[in-house]
């Protein structure tokens, strides 16, 4: 399983966009999407497709070009706690929504259940350890504060397919990438940043960049397991 982790919270505190008057910011945008690997050569006897036989043909494989879910976000710089701030993931037709949430810390995340089904919401992740219990529709669903950072996942202890992923970032200055894998991260005080491409299925990217206070700075990814280490 891939984490995200960061430093200790209080010495990398900075005044991100806290100063009294207004901080002079730039936006970030680009794209981020996923790149296959060069396949193998195929690995019949006689170059036949193995995918053919029935042994492998119910076997899924991942369509790179219908990858979802990305998060680009700016690295470390923490900002001191934000204002309280809601989002809210539901449970409808037995699967969460949204899949993947980017949230800053401080951040309470709401679990209403829209289905007449019981259902489940808990983490065994190492940054929050929880248990809602069994409920269905309720008037007010229960909620989850979120102060650590890091990735949280989320699963329903009754139905094999629910999964959810929180990542809990350190600043505001994050965007997901829409359905053209275009991301816009804007208000960004000027200076100097990493910036990450995440996504849960493929390793991320880090990037450095400087905004400046008079346009738009382009910073595209290209995910993929290309740039691990090979043995
Ligand atoms: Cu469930």
């Amino acid at each position: 399983m891939i984490s995200v982790r960061y430093g200790p919270l209080l010495p990398a505190l900075v005044l991100l966009g806290l100063t009294c008057r207004p901080v002079p910011a730039g936006t970030i945008t680009g794209t981020v999407s996923a790149k296959a690997p060069e396949p193998p050569a195929p690995d019949g006897p006689s170059g036949s497709d193995p995918y053919a036989s029935r042994r492998y043909k119910f076997v899924e494989r991942i369509d790179y070009d219908k990858l979802t879910d990305f998060v680009v976000n700016i690295e470390g710089s923490v900002v001191a706690p934000p204002k309280p701030t809601t989002a809210t993931i539901v449970q409808r037709d037995a699967t969460f929504s949204p899949h993947v949430l980017p949230i800053v810390y401080g951040t309470t995340v709401r679990w209403p259940n829209e289905d007449d089904i019981y259902h489940n919401v808990f983490s065994m992740t190492d940054a929050e350890t929880f248990d809602l219990g069994f409920y269905k529709k309720t008037a007010e669903p229960p909620t989850t504060y979120f102060g650590k950072l890091g990735r949280v996942d989320v699963f329903c202890a009754i139905h094999t397919n629910m999964h959810c992923i929180i990542l809990v970032l350190p600043n505001p200055y994050f965007a997901m990438a829409d359905a053209k894998r275009r991301y816009v991260i804007k208000d960004v005080p000027a200076g100097s940043y990493r910036i990450r491409a995440w996504h849960e299925r493929v390793p991320g990217q880090v990037k450095d960049v400087v905004v400046t206070t008079t346009g738009v700075t382009q910073v595209d990814f290209t995910l993929g397991v290309a740039e691990l280490p090979k043995p």
